[in-house]
C-alpha cells in the first residue's frame, strides 16, 4: 500500500480502487448523489474559491497541501492510514489474534450499525452549518468553516467506502440513506440527537466544534482500536483531520472570551450586550447546553451494547493499547455516579457495562482543558468570573440521568424548581436573539466582527489579513 494518494482518479484514493472495478463503479455511481447533496444541503454562500487544505498523503509528515479551491471541485476521496501487517486484536475474546481484513459474519450487523451511526453524523454537521457562511465574522473564520465542512464531507466518503467495500447490497442501501436523512427533518432525521439541533450562529459553531467534534474524536479513537482493520485505518486518518476542527472550537471560544473582556474593560460594565458583545454568563449558558447535549452522544452510562462491542473486538476503549489491565475486563468493576433512590450516589457496576462511562470520563477531562484556557484569559484580564462545565447529570436526555432534573452544580431538583431555574442555565430565546443580532458578515480582508477578537495567527503561516476566500 502506497502512502501517496492518486489524484488522477475520478475518486482520489490510496486503496487501489482501480484494481476493483465493481467497487469503483459503485462508488462512482454514488458520487453524483453526493455532489447533488452537497449542492442542495452544503454551504449556502456563493464563493469563487477558498484557501483549503487537501490531503495528499497519509504519512506523518507533509500530508496536506493548501491552495485556493472552488468548493464544488474539492477532491473528496478515500484515504486510509497505512496498514500494519503485524497488527493484532488488542482486547476482547479474540485478543492476540490477527486483526480482520474482512467482516466476520456474526458481527456484520453490529459493525454496519456502528459505521452507519458514525457516517450519519458527518453530513449532518454540514447540514447544521450550511447557513453560517452568510454571517462569518471574518474571511479567516469563513475559510475555517468551509475547511471543516469539506472534511466532514470527506469523512462521509470514508464511511461510505467501508459500507460499499465490505457490506454488499445492504451497505450500498445504507450509503444511499446517509444522503436521504437530514438534520432536523421531521420525517427522516439524523440518528443522534445533537445532530438534529440547529447551529444557527457562530457562538454555537465554536461550541459545536469544541464539544461535539470532540465526541467525534473520542468515538473515532475507540473505533480506531477495532479488530476490523479497514475501520481502524479509516478512523486513524480521520482523527488527523479532526484536530483542526477542535482547534477552530478552542480558539474560537478563546477569542470570544477575550473580546468580551475587552468590551467589559472599555465600557466598565458586565452588561456588554448593548455594546455588541457576548456577556460571560451567556457564554456559560452556551457551554452548559453544548456540553450536556454532547454527553448524550456517549449513550447510556451502563450499556450492554458497549459491553458486547468490546467483547467482540468491534469497539475498544480510548487508548486501549496503553491501558495496563487484561483488556478483557470480565472480572472488574467500575464506580459510576447515578441516581439512587432520588439521590446522586456512586454505584458499583461490572466494568464491561460501564464502557460508555469510561469514554465519557476521558472526554470530560479533555473538555476541562478548554475551560482552563478560557479561565486563564479571564484571569489575565483581572476578572473574577470563571467559566465551568456543568455537572454530568445536567440537562441529560440519554442515560441514567435522563429521568432526573439536576442543576449545573449537581443539585437534584424537582420539576417545578427546574422549570423556574433552568432559564438561568440554558440559552433563552432572548439570549439566542441577542447572539443572532450580532451575526453580521464581515468579508473585508483583515477585518473582524466586534464580538470576537482576531486570531493570534493565520492558517498555514499566512497572515490574518490574507485573502482566504474569494466571494463569487
Ligand atoms: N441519540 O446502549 P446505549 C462525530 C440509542 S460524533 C439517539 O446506551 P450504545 C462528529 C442506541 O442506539 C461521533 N439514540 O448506547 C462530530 C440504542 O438503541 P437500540 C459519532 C441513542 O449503543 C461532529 C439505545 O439508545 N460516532 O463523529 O452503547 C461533527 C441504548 O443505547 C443515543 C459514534 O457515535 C443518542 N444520543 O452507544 C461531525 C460512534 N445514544 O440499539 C462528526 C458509533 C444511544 O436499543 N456509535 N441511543 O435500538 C456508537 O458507538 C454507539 O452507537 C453510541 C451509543 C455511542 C452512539
Amino acid at each position: 500500500m502506497s502512502q501517496s494518494i492518486d489524484y488522477t482518479e475520478r475518486i482520489p484514493n490510496n486503496v487501489d480502487l482501480a484494481g476493483d472495478r465493481r467497487l469503483q463503479r459503485a462508488l462512482e455511481a454514488w458520487q453524483p448523489a453526493f455532489l447533488n447533496w452537497w449542492a442542495e444541503m452544503g454551504p449556502t454562500l456563493d464563493t469563487s474559491d477558498v484557501y483549503l487544505r487537501t490531503a495528499v498523503a497519509v504519512g506523518r509528515e507533509g500530508w496536506a497541501h493548501f491552495d485556493h479551491v472552488a468548493l464544488p471541485e474539492y477532491r473528496w476521496g478515500v484515504f486510509l492510514a497505512e496498514r500494519d501487517e503485524e497488527r493484532k486484536i488488542a482486547f476482547g475474546d479474540a485478543k492476540g489474534q490477527d486483526v480482520w481484513q474482512q467482516v466476520p459474519g456474526e458481527y456484520r450487523a453490529d459493525l454496519q450499525r456502528l459505521i452507519v451511526i458514525q457516517g450519519d453524523t458527518e453530513p449532518a454537521s454540514v447540514e447544521q452549518q450550511r447557513r453560517l457562511g452568510l454571517t462569518a465574522p471574518s474571511l479567516y473564520d469563513l475559510r475555517n468553516l468551509f475547511q471543516v465542512n469539506v472534511e466532514e464531507g470527506r469523512h462521509l466518503w470514508a464511511m461510505v467506502y467501508l459500507l460499499h467495500a465490505y457490506f454488499g447490497r445492504e451497505g450500498r442501501d445504507e450509503a444511499d440513506a446517509l444522503l436521504i436523512r437530514n438534520s432536523g427533518s421531521e420525517d427522516s432525521p439524523r440518528i443522534l440527537g445533537a445532530f438534529n439541533e440547529e447551529t444557527p450562529d457562530w457562538l454555537s459553531f465554536f461550541m459545536f466544534t469544541y464539544f461535539t467534534d470532540r465526541d467525534g474524536k473520542y468515538q473515532l479513537g475507540t473505533l480506531k482500536e477495532s479488530a476490523f482493520d479497514p475501520l481502524s485505518r479509516t478512523c486513524e486518518f480521520m482523527l488527523k483531520e479532526e484536530a483542526h476542527h477542535m482547534f477552530v472550537g478552542t480558539t474560537g471560544i478563546d477569542r470570544v472570551v477575550k473580546r468580551s473582556t475587552e468590551l467589559m474593560r472599555e465600557h466598565e460594565t458586565e452588561e456588554i450586550a448593548p455594546h455588541g458583545g457576548i456577556p460571560l454568563n451567556l457564554i456559560q449558558k452556551y457551554i452548559n447546553f453544548h456540553f450536556s447535549v454532547s454527553l448524550d452522544l456517549f449513550g447510556s452510562e451502563t450499556s450492554t451494547n458497549a459491553a458486547n462491542y468490546y467483547t467482540a473486538g468491534l469497539k475498544g476503549r480510548w487508548q486501549e493499547t496503553r491501558r495496563k489491565d487484561d483488556h478483557l475486563l470480565t472480572d472488574d468493576t467500575s464506580e459510576i455516579e447515578a441516581m439512587v433512590d432520588g439521590q446522586l450516589n456512586s454505584q458499583e457496576v461490572p466494568r464491561l457495562l460501564a464502557l460508555n462511562h469510561d469514554l465519557r470520563t476521558e472526554y470530560v477531562a479533555d473538555c476541562q482543558s478548554g475551560v482552563k484556557r478560557w479561565n486563564k484569559v479571564l484571569e489575565d484580564a483581572g476578572l473574577d468570573f470563571r467559566l465551568s462545565l456543568p455537572h454530568v447529570g445536567f440537562n441529560r436526555h440519554v442515560g441514567l440521568f435522563s429521568g432526573s432534573k439536576i442543576s449545573p452544580s449537581g443539585e437534584v431538583l424537582t420539576d417545578e424548581q427546574w422549570a423556574s431555574r433552568s432559564i438561568q442555565w440554558l440559552p433563552t430565546p432572548q439570549d439566542k436573539t441577542h447572539v443572532q443580532s450580532l451575526m453580521q458578515p464581515v468579508y473585508e480582508r483583515g477585518k473582524i466582527a466586534n464580538w470576537i477578537a482576531a486570531p493570534n495567527q493565520g492558517i498555514n503561516g499566512q497572515p490574518f489579513d490574507y485573502e482566504y476566500v474569494h466571494l463569487a
